[in-house]
């Protein structure tokens, strides 16, 4: 029997009565490992960087493994921009590499450069138009239910790789599922973590890291996922939210 084990924290309250997003995590697993990860999650979301939660809620659910769908790791770049500037700028092209229109590329940085605190999920945004499509406001979307299908594996490859973080581990695996939904183009991210300034662009070509795309402090972070014009926004909502995705680590990747 496989388990969905998610953790949200906020201080000030519960996210729905108010309280600043401070931590989530996501996992998959077994019964036997069950106890182990909520005792990590917990002592995660109490000695985080954006501030110490005094909500914590971890929920632990059974899902029918016969819904669960592989999706594969994207190959990661590092491309090694100097400061956020450049960072941002290099981010836009990717993203119109990507397939986003330049213009929608642009108003969805100006999306997360115009956010006052961090948001729990993701906005969705056309990737055409530029134009915001969910209606969740300053919760967003959170994709959730996703895990490596071999979470000590994936910490091999990316620790050869000089990768082996928490952010890079997780936002990983976080793209893939992303990448692989019906409907999104492209997402851009960079972190909710005042001390890590890395970011990155995903999309079914790729994962390309930007090691700056916020300046050191910020607690200001999240993602944007550019969706194509005519998507069913209520099916890529329910596979984001609800879709149990274990992401493969391919042949190459583990090279
Ligand atoms: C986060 O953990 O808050 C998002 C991390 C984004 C960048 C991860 C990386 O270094 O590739
Ligand atoms: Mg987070
Ligand atoms: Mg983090
Ligand atoms: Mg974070």
């Amino acid at each position: 029997m496989l388990y969905s084990v998610r953790m949200r924290a906020a201080q000030g309250g519960a996210h729905e009565a108010g309280g600043r997003h401070i931590s989530g995590a996501e996992r998959i697993a077994g019964a036997g490992d069950l106890a182990a990860l909520a005792a990590a999650m917990v002592t995660r979301a109490l000695s985080h960087s954006r501030g110490r939660a005094d909500f914590i809620n971890i929920t632990v659910e059974a899902i029918n493994e016969e819904n669960v769908c592989r999706v594969p790791l994207l190959p990661v770049t590092t491309v090694a921009v100097p400061d956020v500037h450049a960072g941002r700028e290099a981010a836009v092209a990717q993203l119109i590499k990507a397939g986003v229109a330049p213009a929608a590329a642009r108003q969805g940085l100006a999306a997360l450069l115009g956010l006052a605190d961090s948001m729990r999920g993701a906005m969705l945004v056309c990737a055409e138009s530029g134009r915001r499509l969910d209606n969740t406001a300053m919760r967003g979307v959170r994709v959730s239910r996703m895990d490596a299908v071999d979470p000590a594996g994936l910490t091999a490859v990316l620790s050869r790789r000089g990768l082996d973080n928490a952010h890079v581990r997780e936002a990983l695996v976080l793209a893939a599922k992303v990448a692989a939904a019906p409907g999104v183009v492209a997402e851009l991210c960079w972190s909710d973590d005042p001390e890590y300034t890395a970011g990155y662009v995903a999309s079914k070509d790729g994962y390309y890291r930007f090691p700056y795309l916020k300046p050191y402090g910020s607690p200001v972070g999240g993602r944007v996922f550019f969706v194509t014009p005519g998507s069913d926004l209520t099916a890529l909502i329910e596979y984001l939210e609800r879709q149990p995705v274990l992401v493969t680590v391919p042949e190459e990747a583990s090279e």
